[in-house]
């Protein structure tokens, strides 16, 4: 059954009140049916959200043949809890049957899972982690602005969902951006898990959206379809105090809603029915009990084939002409992404029609070199402020609307501070490029709460990111144009200082040339029979000069600069061990960096070798790099000592 309900109208006629009645009815039973087949999920939220989700569902432009319909208005489910109402409500206009969802919800490789998943035809992002989905709705707004579409982002979330502090960034941010295709529903039940919401944390939640400038409407009955639907049309249309501004239409409702033993009772909000439960709830909707039936067809294999398969949209990226800076240059690699960025701006961005590139800071736009990319696309270019959790999902989200997004900020913000946010972006196969600046020991004296030293052992943890450490200018600049091309999740990571151009034997740029960046190649700098030292970044022009130490005392070492951490390159790291001793060297926590990394590749591929590994062993301290480095065992002589040592040759 589907409904279509008409903006137009001032109210919504007898016929349509009964089919929304009758929705209603169908959609109670699967909520309380799925959540007691799974013997899990959350069926208290579901049915306090019910009438909105109809309602809305009924207003918006989308089609259920076409879930991936260019021209539809796009639904974000901050609160991904509510799967069971969501993926009912989602059935109830056809966008699946719903014996594919009762067979299948929450059961292992089912296209129905316990929070709301993109698998899922209808379903916009994965989402569970309270607080990001008005940043997730933010950011495709404002894709939508950039683009210059009309479709609306509407954006589901629950009361206490609100003590999430993301959200008064997002709420922020829609108001400075002027997001008016943005619509906030809040399921207003006065619940969550652990009781009322004005007990575990009050808040004045109109009051928040109301200072901030939003359009705030409030619906003393958020299950009067009619009350519904005039706050959403009008919303929807722009009959606001603010046409300019973002809108907020908060619903006052009941959980449990509909099954009267069940209301108002937060224990409801994820605890199921158990059987002799659900018969009298059944009593009450005056549905036959069939709960035996879906048990039975439960025991069949899962269906699969409702499953959406993930698509990339990327927009062609024209690469333009590499930079090569010369050997006697002396400047910062983020010096060289801020050019490089400047360019592919240059190339692709078309202000005012055609936007490919968009850049996304942090306060710290002159710190990350973006003034370039800013005076030439000043649309593409968006200040967050200092709100990184919102900027890391905004960016994600963008990153998804075929938009080539650089989010850039220093290591410590970019990775460490926003961990979750890139984790939920990985899950969602974001297209993101997280440019961190100012990452390690080289960040100098600003201390240890600016001195990133993790970025790679957290970023280790998410499947689909790459992680790309540039060891100079001019590899900086051919990473920088690699990742703005392809369509994935890439970290490219760099110090504050500015660095010597690494150079062949013979004086000329190493990166230069025929030079191409691969993932999971690395460049042999120097060849050198008697230890190979693998390095990436920062280090490796401490590296180069202790290979002049070594040099000089007699000692071939080998070289192997590994821009391309993740992936790392494989054959060459087995070429290393299989040769003779190795070094690792790198400006990062010692043990879950590069130097793990290597010491895995080295036992899984059986390689006996001598090996020893060099990092930040403790927290650094406020000082000149070169000290810290020097403290800390990464100067070019301790370097040189740590190979001496290795060969035995102290
Ligand atoms: C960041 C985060 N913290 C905790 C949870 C666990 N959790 C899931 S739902 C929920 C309560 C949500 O309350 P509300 O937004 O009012 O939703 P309702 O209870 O009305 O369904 C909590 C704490 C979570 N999913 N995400």
């Amino acid at each position: 059954m589907s409904l279509r309900l008409n903006l137009k109208n001032s109210e919504l006629s007898n016929e349509e009140l009964s089919t929304l009645q009758e929705m209603r009815q169908r959609c109670a039973r699967r909520i309380l049916l799925s959540t007691s087949l799974a013997a899990s999920g959350h069926p208290g939220g579901s049915l306090s959200a019910l009438d909105l989700l109809l309602v809305t569902y009924g207003l918006i432009d989308h089609d259920p043949s076409q879930p991936l319909w260019s021209g539809r208005d796009r639904i974000i489910m901050s609160i991904g809890h509510i799967s069971p109402g969501v993926y009912s409500v989602l059935s109830e206009f056809g966008y699946f049957t719903e014996e594919d969802f009762l067979t299948g919800f929450r059961r292992a490789g089912s296209g129905f899972p316990g929070h709301v998943e993109r698998i899922v035809p209808g379903v916009e992002w994965d989402t569970g982690n309270l607080g990001q989905g008005l940043s997730t709705g933010v950011g495709v707004a404002l894709a939508m602005k950039m683009k210059g579409l009309s479709q609306k982002v509407i954006v589901f979330m629950g009361d206490g969902e609100q003590q999430k502090g993301q959200i008064s960034e997002a709420m922020r941010f829609a108001r400075k951006y002027d997001l008016n295709n943005l619509i906030v529903i809040i399921d207003r039940n006065h619940l969550q898990i652990c009781g009322e919401t004005a007990c575990v944390m009050p808040q004045n939640i109109r009051g928040l959206f109301d200072n901030c400038g939003w359009n705030v409407s409030y619906l003393e009955d958020g299950h009067d379809y009619n009350a519904i639907f005039s706050a959403f049309s009008d919303a929807y249309q722009g009959k606001v105090a603010d046409p300019k501004g973002p809108s907020v239409i908060v619903a006052r409702t009941v959980m449990g809603k509909g099954i009267s033993f069940m209301e108002n009772l937060a224990k409801y909000h994820g605890a199921p029915l158990k059987p002799e439960q659900i018969e009298e709830a059944f009593d009450e909707l005056g549905l036959e009990n069939d709960m035996s039936k879906w048990e039975q067809l439960r025991q069949g294999p899962v269906a699969t084939d409702t499953k959406v398969e993930n698509r990339v949209l990327y927009p062609e990226i024209v690469l333009g002409e590499a930079i090569t800076y010369s050997s006697d240059t002396l400047t910062d690699n983020r010096s060289a992404f801020g050019t490089a960025l400047q360019q592919l701006a240059e190339a692709n961005n078309v202000q005012g029609k055609n936007l490919k590139i968009v850049g996304v800071s942090c306060d710290l736009e002159g710190s990350v070199k973006m003034g370039g990319f800013r005076k030439h696309s000043p649309d593409a270019f968006v200040e967050t402020g200092i709100q990184e959790h919102h900027a890391a999902t905004m960016s994600g989200a963008l990153s998804r609307e075929e938009l080539a997004t650089f989010f850039s900020t220093f290591g410590a913000f970019a990775v460490s501070e926003v961990y979750n946010q890139n984790r939920l972006n990985d899950i969602n196969e974001t297209n993101l490029k997280v440019v961190a600046t100012h990452v390690g020991l080289d960040v100098g004296e600003d201390g240890p709460t600016h001195q990133c030293i993790d970025y790679l052992g957290l970023l280790k943890n998410l499947f689909n990111f790459s992680a790309f450490m540039p060891a100079d200018p001019n590899q900086t600049d051919r990473i920088t144009r690699y990742v703005a091309s392809k369509p994935g999740n890439h970290f490219v990571g760099m110090g504050r200082s500015k660095t010597p151009v690494i150079t062949r034997e013979d004086g000329t740029p190493f990166f230069a040339g025929d030079y191409k960046f691969q993932p999971g190649k690395g460049d042999w700098v120097r060849k050198g029979d008697d230890v190979t030292i693998i390095t990436c970044g920062a280090m490796t022009p401490y590296v180069m000069q202790a290979w002049e130490i070594l040099a000089n005392a007699g000692i071939k070492a080998g070289v192997l600069n590994m821009a391309s951490v993740v992936p790392v390159d494989r054959q060459s790291v087995i070429d290393a061990g299989s040769a003779g001793p190795v070094l690792t060297v790198e400006d990062h926590h010692i043990d879950t960096g590069l130097g793990v990394i290597v010491s895995l590749v080295l036992a899984e591929e059986g390689i006996s070798t001598t090996f020893k590994r060099l990092g930040v062993t403790r927290y650094g301290s406020s000082g000149k790099p070169a000290d810290l480095y020097k403290s800390q065992g990464l100067a070019p002589e301790g370097i040189a000592e740590a190979v001496k040592g290795l060969l035995g040759r102290c």
